[in-house]
Parts: structure tokens; sequence; C-alpha cells
């Protein structure tokens, strides 16, 4: 498991959050999600042996957010 933050473009509330954590939290790989509309980024805890950071960032996007990785 890896712990990676990404920044995310598109959140306009609390529920935008809320709502990425719901869709990451159901997606094969994906551990734990704490996503912070404040901050305008989300923690994701991954299995890194079934998804890259690009996998996470299309799994946001398919959510309807722009996501980058924070290295
Ligand atoms: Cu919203």
């Amino acid at each position: 498991m890896v712990k990676k933050l990404f920044t995310i473009e598109g959140m306009h509330c609390g529920a935008c959050a809320a709502g990425i954590e719901l869709i990451l939290s159901n997606t094969e790989g994906i551990k734990s999600v704490k996503a912070d509309y404040e901050g305008k980024k989300a923690e994701v805890e991954y299995d890194e042996a079934k998804l890259s950071a690009d996998d996470v960032i299309n799994a946001i996007a398919d959510a309807g957010f722009g996501a980058k990785a924070v290295s």
C-alpha cells in the first residue's frame, strides 16, 4: 500500500469531496480516501500492485474532477 497526495481541481463544496471519497473508495485497489475541499487535495491510500498514480488520477477524472499527483 502507498499513500499519495493529489491536488484536486473542480471541487466547489464539501459534497464534491464526499463524492470523490465515495467513488474512489468503490474503486478496486483503493483502500482509503480523504478528500479535503478547503485544501483542494485528496490523500489516497492504494495498492500499487493493482493501480498506478495515473490510474488514481483517471478514477478521479471519471468522477468529474481534475487531479495531479503531488511529488
Ligand atoms: Cu460540490
